[in-house]
């Protein structure tokens, strides 16, 4: 989007209206509870369907039906949706009695920025009227991190060729609604149009507010908002139809700036009892207003300053992938529920693709970016899914099966997929969470979260292999987890499939080796456990010659087989279908069930995850057999395959798909950004390039670095955090250079070496280029 990349700012000059849908993903704000998408505060008077306006509550939502004409035991029944709540932010500025926007009179300079230092969006537009009148117009709209229920929008005209009357009409709407659902699957909400409806409203002399109910959830929203100008205004208030109205008016002298600023609050009844939502609104306006518009910027950028100061990563030699990731992280840091309740949705809070839900995506593909860089927030994602237990409890029991299992998308905890094959059936979500656990204890050291928390979903999910795996006479009495989906979508109801069996193995061992923990040092808290979840000694034996026995799929090649299946289908190289991407569009399931024929890495995805099982001559062998067979038609695939290309030797393909996963959004390569950022995606691109490029890994015996810089890069510097240290790793072509910022002494390994890491006292080492 922008050609000049600048480093810390999305900026677009040329307003083009063909692609102002991705546009208003990308100028996207949020802080984890409230988003925005990038939609003009005036509307859009342009051409349909290219835009698309929303505000979003992380978790807030509404439920529908799920119908099927050919029902079946345990389908899912109700669907949530997250809704596309009332539109707070809205500013009409009319010049001279002539309303602003940008198809009327002449736009001569325009540009819409994203700040991702200071954390606002601004928009500068140098604009004629129809009758003549030429005015500078700036916005400036911000979302607090540290208030999470603020947001504040400014808005300056100035005069440029005359005095005028300038008047301000603030909204906020209350009649909007959400997305409809496409053939595209990934694109709508499961619900239709207008879900909420109006209970109550109120007019304060400077402002007001309007509380909403859902149809189905139960649930209540207030917003509210109030302004402040720099003039003495004529002010107005009224409601009518859904919208509350605010006009302010004053008469500004030529090269004067007239400004108001809205601050918006929003609180649902998830914060707090009903009664209570316009208290807690009113309290949060007084304040920011008493604050100013000032001091909440300042307050974003010494948030900025300290997230930038543990996350920030730096290359030379490489603006695109710079900017790049520079945008994966802001976004992920926006999009990220901060009460343990709320998680990170498919498409963050910028759209209501795959209908706000939350996906193992953040257990796999984002965590690992909270974890070594802000790892309060990473426990944050672990104890949302404590949060679920319950809901996972009820599901396995409904479906027949011990333990616990996950939904494999969800907003508040019921299933909410109604495609079971590429729902349920993706049980690995359960080894994926313990994974998520095992690796939040590993690069913490907090024991504790276990006996709170952690220990409880280990064992559940352990009970549930047990309870759908066997141990099966004709492979040889090995553990066997039958009829299952793995990661990739485009398998689906496999026998043995290769990532959920490793992975279910992992979830055993971590659970016999938390469970042992827990008796010889903490025999207390165990036995309170034992009481609450009923867990015997014998379950825990087993669970030990589950994992003993585990059938691990493998062929004398080399290769390890998706599932007991995948060897006999046919393969199709994905070089010969080219124009039937994305498949998902174009073929039935069945037809895309039956060949060698992958969306997104299974295989590979496992051996990175379990990468210290696996020796780089294996995973090249994989690799070689794997890409000439995945289509990438999952956002999920390139991250990965960049880090198992380096992994290969392959640097220029690992760079190739870096690239496209770095910018996967700010380039729409996937042409689908319209709908939403692809959150999981981000969290890839992060581990591309720390995992990958770096080579950073986390293992029992500690942290590990292969660094490599790939075509031009100059210099790769990352940070990462561990056990209360943080850890900067700098290359350039000549040397490597480790320092420990801040804790205590540490050694970690540098292509296996050990190295002494001291407070002050860096380490250099020569710069190689290692292939494999
Ligand atoms: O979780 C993913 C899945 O792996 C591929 N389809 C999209 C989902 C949501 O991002």
């Amino acid at each position: 989007m922008d050609i000049t990349y600048d480093s810390w700012k999305i900026r677009e000059t040329n307003y083009e209206v063909w692609r102002n849908l991705q546009a208003e993903t990308i100028f996207s704000l949020g802080n984890g509870y409230m988003g925005m998408r990038g939609s003009f505060e005036e509307g859009y008077f342009g051409p349909p369907d290219n835009s698309f306006n929303a505000t979003y509550i992380n978790g807030f939502y509404d439920e529908y039906k799920i119908s099927y004409p050919e029902d079946g035991y345990g389908f899912a029944r109700r669907g949530q949706a997250m809704l596309n709540v009332p539109d707070a932010k809205i500013i009409e500025p009319v010049i001279n009695g002539c309303e602003f926007n940008m198809f009327s009179g002449r736009v001569h300079s325009y540009q819409r920025i994203l700040d991702m230092r200071n954390g606002f969006l601004e928009r500068k537009v140098l604009w004629e009227s129809p009758n003549g009148d030429m005015v500078e117009i700036d916005i400036k709209r911000l979302i607090s991190f540290k208030r999470h229920h603020v947001a504040v929008v400014s808005c300056t005209v100035k005069p440029l060729n005359g005095d005028m009357e300038i008047e301000f009409i603030s909204k906020i709407d209350g009649a909007m609604g959400n997305t409809e659902v496409s053939d595209d699957m990934r694109v709508g909400s499961g619900l239709k149009g207008r879900t909420m409806s109006t209970v109550g409203h109120g007019i304060w002399k400077d402002g007001g507010w309007i509380e909403q109910k859902t149809t189905n959830s139960g649930l209540y929203l207030l917003c509210g908002a109030k302004h402040e100008t720099n003039f003495e205004a004529d002010m107005e208030g009224c409601f009518y139809l859904d919208v509350l109205e605010h006009r302010f008016t004053a008469k500004i002298k030529k090269g004067e700036e007239f400004t108001i600023v809205k601050y918006i609050t929003c609180y649902t009844s998830m914060d707090a009892t009903e009664e209570n939502l316009k208290g807690l609104a009113e309290k949060e306006l007084k304040q920011s207003m008493e604050d100013g518009l000032a001091v909440i910027e300042k307050e974003q950028r010494q948030f900025l300053d300290e997230f930038w100061k543990r996350s920030d990563i730096m290359i030379e030699g490489d603006d695109a992938i710079q900017q790049g990731i520079r945008f994966c992280m802001f976004s992920l840091l926006q999009s990220l529920g901060r009460d343990g309740k709320t998680n990170i949705a498919a498409k963050g809070l910028t759209g209501e693709g795959y209908g706000g839900h939350y996906f193992w995506d953040s257990d796999i593909y984002i965590f690992p970016f909270f974890l070594y860089t802000n790892p309060d927030y990473a426990k944050l994602i672990l104890k949302f899914r404590y949060n679920l237990l319950d809901a996972a409890r009820e599901r396995a029991t409904e479906l027949g099966h011990k333990g616990a299992l996950y939904p494999w998308r969800t907003i508040t905890g019921p299933e909410c997929s109604a495609y079971f094959p590429a729902g349920t059936a993706q049980y690995h979500i359960d080894a994926d969470i313990t994974y998520a656990i095992k690796s939040y204890v590993m690069a913490t050291g907090d024991r504790q979260f276990l006996i709170d928390m952690g220990a409880e979903i280990i064992f559940e999910t352990a009970r549930f292999w047990m309870s759908i795996g066997d141990f099966i006479p004709a492979k040889g009495g090995k553990f066997c987890i039958n009829c299952v989906t793995g990661p990739d979508e485009y398998t689906a109801l496999v026998d043995n499939n290769a990532y959920t069996n490793y992975m279910a193995k992992m979830n055993f061992e971590y659970a016999v080796s938390v469970a042992k923990w827990l008796m010889e040092e903490k025999p207390e808290e165990y036995r309170t456990l034992k009481e609450k979840i009923r867990i015997s000694e014998d379950e825990i034996i087993l669970w030990e010659k589950a994992a003993c026995d585990m059938y691990l799929p493998n062929d004398e090649s080399g290769i390890i087989p998706q599932d007991d299946g995948f060897l006999y289908k046919k393969r199709v190289e994905v070089n010969k279908i080219k124009d039937e991407l994305p498949l998902l569009l174009h073929r039935h399931y069945l037809d895309i069930y039956r060949y060698q024929l992958c969306k997104q890495p299974d295989v590979l995805l496992m051996m990175f995850l379990l990468s210290e099982y696996f020796k780089g001559e294996d995973i090249k062998k994989n690799y070689d057999f794997y890409a000439p067979i995945t289509t990438h038609d999952s956002s999920l695939s390139p991250s990965i395959f960049s880090i198992m290309a380096r992994e290969s030797g392959y640097f220029d393909e690992a760079y190739d798909f870096l690239k496209n996963s770095v910018r996967m959004d700010l380039d729409d390569v996937n042409g689908n950004t319209k709908d939403g950022i692809h959150a999981a995606n981000m969290g890839g691109a992060w581990m591309a390039l720390t995992m990958g490029a770096g080579g950073f890994r986390v293992y029992e015996d500690g942290v590990h670095f292969k660094p490599v810089l790939y075509k031009d890069w100059s210099r790769l510097c990352f940070k990462v955090r561990y056990r209360e240290r943080s850890i900067m790793v700098d290359i350039n072509r000549n040397i490597v250079k480790y320092t420990l910022i801040d804790g205590n002494p540490l050694t970690v390994y540098h292509y296996d070496e050990k190295l002494l890491l001291k407070p002050a006292e860096d380490i250099v080492k020569e710069y190689k280029d290692v292939k494999v």
